[in-house]
């Protein structure tokens, strides 16, 4: 059998490496399926070579809402009106470029999030990207805090409060640590108090695999306990740290973690779930609770580009 031409280029492996995989050495073509990009059908050193920050966020109009706003705070040249979904060859996830910042869409959920960010960090990889810094920006339920407050996230926590990542590997499960890059998470509490507009903690994030019974609600299609024995749950949680839930974070911390990539994670929160388990809050302060991350991340990227 012919040996087939490495194509990840190990020439440029002079730092740390993000992939963690020997085969993909071994291959000739890499499809990134689920963004419609391959390392033969498009240049991917071309197209990204120069990305330093990745924001990512569940739903596809927010990042690229987030897009023409980083491109407006970065006064890159151009209409961001202009701004086009370089995979808008499929509808699983929505990628926007500007300057130096990528913004993605990943849907709900751990099974979404982890196959985007396999996808990314391979595009990384095969753009043969430096020092690239990721942040996920995102909504969540607090937990004894009032609605709107940006949770800047410490330790990412499972259901059970552990700061790992489970993931069944051929019948076996592997455990993962979930710890962020801590100068990130202090740097964007720093942001947070030059912004002064809206407030911001560090706190522990619970990710859950459900939004329903899987956070203690009382309201989805299913419930199997008291009004009492949420609020005891949700009380531990509180007392061991944690001040949000959302759905992503435990993967996406692991991940970066293991590939070597500086991450951040930051949800504002929609609503006080010892208070109620509905959002009711009107669209239009939803909008702007949903801009809050996004002013953070923004501001964090302007610092660092020395551009304030
Ligand atoms: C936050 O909000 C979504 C559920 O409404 C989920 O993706 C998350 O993490
Ligand atoms: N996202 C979640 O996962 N939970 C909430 O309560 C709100 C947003």
């Amino acid at each position: 059998m012919a040996v087939m031409a490495p194509i990840l280029h190990s020439e440029f492996i002079e730092q740390e490496q993000y992939v963690k995989n020997p085969h993909l050495d071994h291959m000739e073509e890499d499809i990134l399926y689920h963004f419609n990009l391959g390392t033969k059908t498009h240049n991917l050193p071309a197209m990204f070579g120069d990305i330093k920050f990745v924001c990512v966020g569940g739903s596809a109009n927010r990042m690229r809402s987030f897009a023409q706003f980083i491109h407006q705070q970065l006064k890159l040249a151009g209409n961001a009106d202009d701004i086009r979904d370089i995979c808008e060859g499929t509808d699983r996830y929505s990628m926007y470029k500007v300057g130096p910042v990528l913004s993605i869409s990943h849907g709900m959920g751990v099974p979404s999030i982890s196959i985007m960010l396999h996808e990314l960090i391979k595009l990384l990889y095969h753009a043969h990207c430096r020092d690239v810094m990721l942040f996920r920006i995102g909504t969540s339920g607090g937990i004894g805090l009032p609605p709107g407050t940006v949770v800047i996230t410490d330790k990412a926590v499972d259901s059970f409060f552990r700061p790992q990542f489970e993931q069944v590997v051929l019948g076996k499960v592997i455990t993962r640590s979930t710890e962020l890059d801590k100068g990130m998470a202090e740097e964007l509490l720093q942001c947070s108090t030059e912004l002064h507009n809206f407030p911001s903690i560090i706190g522990n994030t619970m990710c859950t695999h459900d939004f329903y019974e899987g956070q203690g609600r009382l309201d989805g299609a299913l419930c199997s306990f008291s009004t009492e024995e949420k609020l005891e749950y949700l009380r531990k949680a509180h007392e061991a740290g944690i001040r949000n839930i959302e759905m992503e974070s435990t993967v996406f911390a692991a991940m970066c973690r293991i590939c070597n990539l500086k991450a951040a994670v930051i949800c504002v929160t929609l609503l006080n779930r010892l208070e109620g388990d509905q959002i009711s809050t009107p669209h239009e302060v939803l909008v702007e609770y949903q801009q809050r991350p996004q002013h953070l991340v923004a501001h964090f990227i302007k610092k660092q580009l020395a551009l304030i």
